[in-house]
């Protein structure tokens, strides 16, 4: 089927950098790809459509893509946060068997629909406001059958819901009550676990938590050995808390993408920018953690590591579900451009998957586009707390917004 949709105002974001900008704009769409992307002026004479659609003018971006959540959980942390407020930290409630652990005991709790129903409903609430592309990470399953739980109500997600869904096993998230003292050994089931999950078509990449309350980097070392063995991407959660050079190792392994990075070296940009990883940036924890110590922006930029934006959404440090927001707090925060952001959630977003089909308006790419009540995309970043996404399209079909 070939659609034409004509009257919209392109960002395209074609090119290295830029808005792509075509002002008299028309895109058609045969099935799920971008078969034309143009000025209307120069569409194809004689071109015979099945449907037409007027996008009144509207300006068109890319499909968002949320390059890292973790949104399958059960439970909330709302209790946590109060406990913070009055002093005590996210890493002391952690080691006291809190954070992460009152998660994943909340969700081996909960019943497959409950699981099922709570993920979805925070996957359409990013599609709302202009997600097309998700990454979901399991993580708070921490045994093998209910890691593999939590991956299939990720690939449930991307079944039943227009959106395209990555799955991310983040097994080496935390430590489980069951193994504790035995770090390694549970670094060892994992390692067991991951040919197993893979199998069964659960997983598209491996992750882990490198830190001083998630694994060591020998730890992690093992875990990416056995993702090398089975041909699986890495990514990392790396330098978060501290500082333990894990972006290096992540980039021995070509890692796609190491993500928080407040506490990353020069060395470990430098070895980002040679293995060619993305650096996730995830404002949404830095403010929900009040942390102070940024991450090395300007070192990134000018290493050329390509920078991507992401909600991060977890029940824990991040509990939001607008990836607008994260527009404006990468601004206001980080001091990103306003292009920056949307680059960061669409094309460097797209390349922190490992999809290169999908984050510009560009002919052959996949059909995901949001058409925005908005006059400059500037103001995706600019109009905090606002809902501009009046037209999603993913996979060349609409849905709902
Ligand atoms: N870093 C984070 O910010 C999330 N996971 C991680 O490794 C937080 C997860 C949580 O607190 O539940
Ligand atoms: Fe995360």
């Amino acid at each position: 089927m070939k659609t034409l949709w004509h009257h919209a105002r392109l960002v395209t974001l074609a090119g290295a950098s830029g808005w792509g900008w075509i002002e008299h704009g028309a895109l058609v769409t045969e099935g799920p790809t971008l078969q034309w992307v143009g000025d209307a002026a120069a569409l194809p004479t004689g071109l015979k459509v099945d449907a037409e659609h007027d996008l009144g003018g509207a300006l068109v971006t890319p499909g968002l893509v949320d390059c890292h959540t973790h949104l399958v959980y059960a439970g909330s942390r709302a209790r946590e946060f109060e406990m913070r407020l009055q002093g005590q930290s996210y890493e002391d409630i952690a080691r006291a068997g809190g954070g992460i652990r009152s998660t994943v005991a909340a969700t081996r709790a909960a019943d497959d629909a409950t699981l099922y129903a709570g993920t979805r409903r925070r996957a359409l609430a990013l599609q709302a406001e202009g997600v097309t592309t998700l990454e979901i990470k399991s993580g708070y399953g921490l045994s093998a059958e209910h890691e593999a739980r939590c991956l299939r109500v990720a690939r449930r997600v991307g079944r039943e819901t227009p959106l395209t869904v990555r799955a991310t096993c983040l097994a080496a998230h935390a430590l489980p009550p069951e193994f504790e003292g035995r770090a390694d050994a549970y670094i060892d089931a994992v390692c067991a676990w991951l040919p197993v999950l893979h199998a069964e078509g659960l997983i598209d990449a491996v992750d882990a938590f490198c830190d001083r309350i998630g694994f060591t980097p020998a730890q992690t070392r093992r875990v990416f050995e056995v993702a090398r063995t089975l041909g699986l991407p890495v990514k990392l959660h790396a330098e978060q808390l501290s500082d333990q050079g894990g972006a290096q190792l992540a980039a021995e392994f070509a890692a796609l993408s190491c993500d928080h990075l407040e506490h990353l070296s020069e060395a470990g940009v430098q070895a980002m920018a040679q293995a060619g990883s993305v650096a996730v940036l995830l404002p949404g924890a830095y403010y929900f953690l009040r942390e102070t110590k940024l991450p090395p922006i300007d070192a990134l930029r000018t290493a050329g590591v390509p920078i991507a934006l992401a909600t991060d959404h977890n029940p824990g440090s991040s509990p939001t579900l607008s990836p607008l927001l994260m527009f404006n707090m990468a601004c206001t925060l980080f001091r990103l451009t306003p292009e920056e952001a949307l680059r960061g959630m669409t094309v460097n977003g797209a390349r922190a998957l490992g999809l290169a089909d999908r984050g510009a308006l560009v002919a052959g790419q996949r059909a995901d586009f949001v058409a925005w009540s908005i006059d400059h995309p500037s103001e995706l970043a600019y109009g905090f707390g606002q809902r501009p996404a009046v037209r999603i399209v993913a996979g060349g079909r609409e849905t709902a917004a």
